[in-house]
């Protein structure tokens, strides 16, 4: 089986780590693994299949014989460093902002729009969607394809791990400090996140949305192949470690029960059906977290509307949302065209 270089760019990140547990968990047949991060982070280790891989400065000669590159080291350095490795011969699948709405760059999600991906050739460039819409288009698309979709109002409740390892201890600390009856310290968010919900996710624009609002908007019509769908997002922190949730409302051009939608969501790859309230069964994030599926449940008609469904929609945001996601474009990427 032929073996490939690949590079994790922000390994040392919370989405990298996961990267690298995720190429080993799957079996991707890696040849070398080049693990680059800042030069705060020369000098660490982190384990791949039972051996510490040092960390290497991230820098424009990083490149020379990696075949692919799986980038999350923010968008303003993906935004520099990707046309360069690219430039060397590596497929880049990034996971930041940078390149998700050119229109030259394939926006992918395996279970939706796998076929984007050839379009690779076109800047040795992949991106992968923003977490919150990467669990959502999962349902969305064969909910599509059955009856097609008008509208989507959406509300998500995010966990800290999408903010990065620094708010991740910054939940701990302070829910340490409330118990502690210490001091609370709000570094990473401009609120307290331990007992309370922020409506605010990324930076607010002049429309009044934030940035992550107009992502998910954006990259569902992108990643879905249809402008005409209607989308309006608010998008939520919660003081949760791992798996956004989500509340998805969804107006359909025909009509779809809810037994029909769960049977076509059932046959759909990469989802499972959690959705029985007779015995409490409903998708929750700590039963997602470290697991691959998106979860769906909580579903019933919008009795608002002549055809309308709810339902509540959980993934872990740093596996299915991000290195997931990526490792999976890389496998369909060498099984079809590497
Ligand atoms: P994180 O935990 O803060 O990690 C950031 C990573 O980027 C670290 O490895 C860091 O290295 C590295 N880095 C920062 N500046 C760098 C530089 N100048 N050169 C090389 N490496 C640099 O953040 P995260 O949660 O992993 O997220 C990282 C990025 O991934 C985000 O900014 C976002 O663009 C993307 N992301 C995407 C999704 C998604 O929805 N698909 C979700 C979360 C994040 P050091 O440790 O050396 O500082
Ligand atoms: O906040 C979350 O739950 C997801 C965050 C994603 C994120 C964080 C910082 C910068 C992104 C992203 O993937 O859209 C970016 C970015 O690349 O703009």
């Amino acid at each position: 089986m032929k073996e490939y270089n690949v590079a994790v760019v922000g390994a040392t990140g919370a989405v990298g780590n996961e990267m690298v547990d995720t190429l080993e968990q799957r079996k991707f047949p890696v040849k070398n693994l080049k693990l680059l991060a800042s030069a705060r982070s020369v000098g660490k280790t982190l384990t791949y299949k039972g051996e510490g891989i040092k960390i290497e400065e991230l820098k424009e000669d990083s490149f020379k014989g990696i075949d692919i590159g799986l980038f999350s080291p923010g968008g303003a350095v993906s935004l520099k460093f990707a046309p360069i490795a690219a430039a060397s011969g590596c497929v880049v699948i990034d996971n930041t902002n940078a390149f998700r709405m050119d229109p030259e760059v394939p926006l992918v999600v395996p279970e939706v729009n796998e076929h984007a991906i050839a379009m690779y050739k076109n800047k040795g460039i992949i991106a992968n969607p923003n977490c919150s819409t990467i669990q959502m288009v999962v349902v969305l698309k064969p909910l599509h394809d059955a009856a097609k979709i008008k509208r989507v109002v959406v509300s998500t409740y995010q966990a800290v791990s999408g903010t990065g390892k620094k708010a991740i201890y910054e939940l701990e600390q302070q829910i340490l400090a409330i118990y502690n009856n210490k001091k609370i310290e709000n570094k990473v968010y401009p609120y307290q996140i331990a007992f309370n919900v922020l409506p605010h996710i990324d930076a607010f624009l002049e429309n009044g949305y934030t940035k992550e609002e107009m992502k998910m908007v954006n990259e569902t019509k992108k990643i879905m192949e249809d402008n005409s769908i209607q989308v309006t997002a608010t998008t939520v922190r919660v003081p949760v470690f791992y798996g956004h949730s989500e509340s998805v409302n969804v107006e359909f051009e025909r009509d779809l029960s809810p037994d029909q939608a769960r049977k076509v969501l059932k046959k759909a790859p990469g989802i499972k059906v959690v959705d029985d309230p007779s015995k409490n069964k409903y998708p929750l994030a700590i039963l997602a977290a470290g697991k691959d599926d998106t979860f769906v449940g909580r579903i019933r008609r919008d009795e608002s509307i002549p055809h309308g469904l709810n339902m509540w929609i959980v993934a872990d945001n740093i596996r299915k949302g991000a290195a997931l996601n990526a490792v999976q474009i890389a496998e369909v990427l060498i099984k079809k065209y590497l």
